[in-house]
């Protein structure tokens, strides 16, 4: 009843009530009592130690000496940097000033590409935030932290159950002096297929507030799907950095569909759509140095925009490329910290630092601060051990199958659980034939995760292009082969074969129209309350932009934080693995607000399959007992 539910409340000990506590727990009058965050933590360390973490089940053990990381000692004031120099020129301003620095200007991009290209994505805010202080202090001439967009917005909330708007105000507030940066996929948003045009637009303002650079990309390079993102980039103040996809060989004169003149008219239609940066992305890793050479001659004849260059060390060459890029006048190169690089994230930051040192594009980076961070991250990397891949070696492969750096391990893994580990080169053959089946297509998410989906069922299936051309086999093609073909993620140049549209489609009719020009707006004021109404309870701003993007993700993420509470809180080793016996770990759930834990004994099994666990919260003692799943 009410008074053994307000006993059980008080004495959970969560200091959140006040005076008026009852009033504001109306609660209390369920039967089952909704416990204080502190109980919900309690709880989920108890089932997660008894039961384990359904990511992690079957996967490596980070080493038994694997501990929570070590943040490097700071230098005692973070001076002034680029954030503040995009507060005073403003983004015009500030691509000017870009344009005018003599040293290559860096990006560290191990806060979102480098995690998202080795660990698939599972690198916590926890780990991410603790380190930002020190960035502010130790680096205050990067040019930006790449640290959110692309798909650590979906990870964050399906799998990691973390808020990743959370993540990304503490890193603001952390990091005072350095632009922050984002990689949003155009119409698609932080999602896989786009969205009608005011859900882009809420999301963006409210990305705003915490994000200085946009880089935004289509996974066509059609710039008309483009516009809505960088008009309402703009539009805040914030800035626009337009991205060319890069794929194939602008130096393979047999490559004609993607030679130097089509980068070219992309870049020209980026420029006058009001970018303020462009960017080259080369997702999967397969610009050589001459070809960078060639393409930076021809874009600086094209555009005054600086120019910043995104790679990915697949092939182990990479480096070579950014420093071709530097000495051929690039403005401005992403990179990883040194124990996140390489392989199919970005190049060593700390290596092109050295490489570039005394010459006239030396960066004005610490390099003993370099090492410092990257030890810190070396320490988060080892509590990943169950996401790391089986990839051991730069691999000339890629220039094959062009796969981006983000989607390759991906891909691997899926291969291995339909039982075709085995077969990848099989598989990165067949990426490449069905590539080719849909006329040769810049591959990026979400069209890659189209192109890989078609690989996996031509290799599990023993379909080869031929045998669809000449239709030898009948075949269902994968819903989003359907779809990509459709149109629904838009138009590459010149279009798609007719011959596979045909066969794909059927008699369902193709278009060629912008896709979020055929959608209704959303009617925001109607999602609201039903999002509302699925999660029972109001939502900020932010939360709502988040169901906007994934609706039923974010339902069952908020389902999740109501039963565990705010579990983002927790040491990562804790939130995977639980804790040990004697184990002792402080969460800070608040500003200032610190609950000290210690897991003193686990019970034994009783006839029923229970365990209890014995705690010690803030000096008091709590038992919480857990059924062993088996
Ligand atoms: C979910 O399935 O709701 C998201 C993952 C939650 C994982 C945690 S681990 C401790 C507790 N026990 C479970 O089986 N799930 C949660
Ligand atoms: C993403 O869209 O997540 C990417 O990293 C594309 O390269
Ligand atoms: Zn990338």
């Amino acid at each position: 009843g009410f008074l053994e539910n307000l006993l059980a409340h008080r004495a959970f000990g969560d200091f959140d009530y006040n005076t008026r506590f009852i009033d504001h727990n109306p609660d209390l009058a369920r039967t089952r009592p909704r416990r204080d965050r502190a109980s919900k933590l309690l709880a989920y360390i108890a089932d997660v130690t008894v039961n384990g973490h359904p990511e992690i089940k079957k996967r490596a053990l980070p080493s038994s000496s694997v501990a929570m990381p070590i943040v490097p000692k700071s230098p005692d004031r973070a001076p002034p940097g680029t954030r503040q120099i995009l507060d005073r020129l403003g983004p015009n301003g500030f691509s000017r000033w870009l344009r005018e620095q003599r040293p290559v200007l860096l990006t560290d991009t191990t806060m979102r590409d480098a995690h998202q290209s080795l660990l698939a994505t599972r690198v916590r805010g926890f780990d991410i935030v603790r380190i930002a202080d020190y960035y502010g202090r130790a680096f205050p001439n990067l040019l930006s932290l790449e640290c959110w967009g692309g798909a650590t917005f979906d990870v964050a909330l399906r799998f990691l159950q973390e808020d990743p708007w959370e993540r990304l105000s503490l890193l603001r507030e952390s990091v005072p002096n350095i632009l922050t940066q984002m990689l949003i996929r155009g119409a698609n948003g932080v999602g896989y297929a786009n969205y009608p045009d005011n859900i882009v637009q809420h999301f963006i303002r409210q990305a705003a507030d915490n994000i200085d650079i946009f880089r935004i990309f289509d996974c066509f390079n059609w710039v008309d799907n483009m516009r809505v993102t960088i008009d309402t980039v703009a539009n805040c103040g914030k800035i626009a950095e337009g991205a060319i996809c890069y794929t194939g060989d602008i130096c393979d004169p047999e490559r004609t569909r993607f030679d130097l003149s089509y980068y070219v008219g992309i870049a020209r239609q980026l420029d006058e759509a009001g970018c303020h940066i462009l960017a080259i992305k080369d997702m999967a890793g397969l610009l050589t140095p001459q070809a960078i050479r060639k393409l930076l001659k021809g874009l600086r004849d094209t555009t005054d925009l600086p120019i910043h260059l995104h790679t990915h060390d697949t092939s182990g060459a990479a480096a070579a490329t950014l420093i071709a890029a530097a000495e051929a006048g690039v403005d401005a190169i992403d990179a990883a910290m040194d124990s996140f690089s390489g392989l199919t994230s970005q190049p060593c930051l700390g290596s092109v630092v050295q490489a570039l040192r005394h010459g006239e594009r030396a960066p004005d980076l610490n390099a003993d601060n370099i090492l410092f961070a990257s030890a810190y991250w070396e320490q988060v990397r080892a509590q990943y051990a169950a996401f790391e891949s089986d990839l051991k070696y730069g691999a000339s492969e890629v220039y094959l199958h062009e796969m981006p750096g983000g989607q390759f391990t991906n891909l691997k893994e899926q291969a291995r659980s339909m039982g075709l580990g085995a077969r990848w080169h099989e598989i990165a053959q067949a990426y490449h034939s069905a590539n080719l089946l849909f006329g040769d297509i810049i591959k990026v998410t979400p069209s890659s995760k189209v192109v890989g989906d078609m690989a996996l069922m031509m290799v599990a299936q023993d379909i080869s292009a031929t045998d669809l051309l000449e239709k030898r086999r009948d075949v269902v093609f994968p819903g989003s082969v359907c779809a990509m073909l459709k149109g629904d993620l838009g138009q590459p140049q010149g279009g798609f074969p007719t011959e596979i549209q045909t066969l794909a489609l059927g008699g369902t009719q193709a278009y060629t129209d912008r896709p979020a020009s055929l959608m209704p707006p959303a009617d925001l004021v109607a999602e609201r309350a039903r999002a509302e109404e699925e999660c029972g309870r109001a939502l900020s701003e932010t939360e709502f932009a988040s169901y906007l993007m994934y609706p039923d993700i974010f339902v069952d993420y908020a389902a999740a934080q109501d039963k565990y509470g705010p579990v983002s809180r927790l040491p990562t080793l804790c939130f995977f693995y639980g804790m040990k016996v004697d184990e002792q770990i402080s969460v800070e759930i608040d500003r200032g607000k610190i609950l000290h834990i210690t897991l003193l004994a686990i019970g034994d099994l009783d006839d029923v399959g229970r365990r209890t666990l014995f705690f010690e919260l803030n000096g008091q003692p709590r038992n919480v007992t857990i059924s062993e799943r088996g």
